[in-house]
């Protein structure tokens, strides 16, 4: 999708349907190397994680005792993890495409997403429906994350889906439930879902997306695990709100 276009035309693609894919991104072999660090880190449990069970969502692991119930969601903050995560979160692929994008100087949210996300057989949960900017505070709702994909993904081990043209529609609250999922028990929500995609990405590809676009994810239904790197960017003109959790770190401007 969108593989024959310049990085304008990419970037309309995603001021249109919310979400963009970004073929070869990065070269394979930079991405082996990147997913070899991940591996390593996982087999270690090293640094700060979030494991399936703190999230408890739909086929996670009830608790930390519970069968599966060490299995990773996420390394958490990548950023300070390793050189290898910095350079690729700060590279000038990224850094032209989203500047371009903003047409502004960018910084790199180190409170959102930036993490290595996992995604396991069996133990690995499914994400509902929601738009990433539930829990975030800025002063425009106007962000970008950059998914890459150190392997392929499809809707079988779990790739993301995404309802096009999501980011620009008004959704009330009650279109949502409590913890800020899309509701699946609403005629209008469910016609909604049923527009979804799901982008296969190979190794080294990426899918740009915006904070308000609806997505998704199921469950990791083949025999590997999924590892994705995942950052968020912003204008350095759309300030985290002071107080809250989106405020409580400083960004990295790029
Ligand atoms: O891989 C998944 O389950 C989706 C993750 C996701 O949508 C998110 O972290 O916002």
């Amino acid at each position: 999708m969108a593989g024959y276009l310049s990085n304008r035309g990419q970037i309309e693609f995603l001021r249109r349907y919310g979400f963009v894919v970004i073929p070869g991104l990065f070269p394979p072999n930079l991405c082996e190397i990147t997913k070899y660090t991940a591996r390593a880190e996982l087999a270690q449990l090293k640094g700060a994680i979030e494991f399936e069970s703190d999230l408890r969502y739909l086929g996670a692991p009830q608790s930390r005792d519970a069968p599966g119930g060490n299995t990773v969601r996420r390394l958490l903050d990548a950023y300070a993890r390793s050189e290898m995560y910095r350079t690729l979160a700060k590279s000038t692929e990224i850094r032209n495409w989203v500047e371009l994008y903003f047409d502004e100087h960018i910084a790199l949210s180190l409170v959102h997403h930036n993490c290595l996300m996992t995604k396991h057989p069996t133990y690995g949960s499914l994400t509902g429906w929601h738009r990433d900017v539930r829990y975030w505070a800025f002063e425009r709702s106007d962000l970008v994350s950059v998914w890459l994909a150190l392997g392929t993904e499809t809707e079988e081990n779990g790739a993301l889906r995404f309802v096009p043209g999501s980011h620009v529609l008004d959704l009330s609250d009650k279109r949502f439930d409590e913890s800020k999922f899309f509701r699946d028990d609403i005629s209008e929500n469910i016609v909604l879902m049923s527009t979804a995609i799901s982008p296969i990405l190979n190794l080294g590809d990426a899918v740009f997306f915006h904070c308000n676009t609806l997505h998704s994810a199921g469950k990791n239904l083949s025999n590997d695990i999924k590892f994705s790197l995942v950052f968020t960017y912003h204008s350095v003109n759309n300030a985290p709100v002071p107080g809250t959790r989106s405020a409580s770190k400083l960004g990295v401007p790029l």
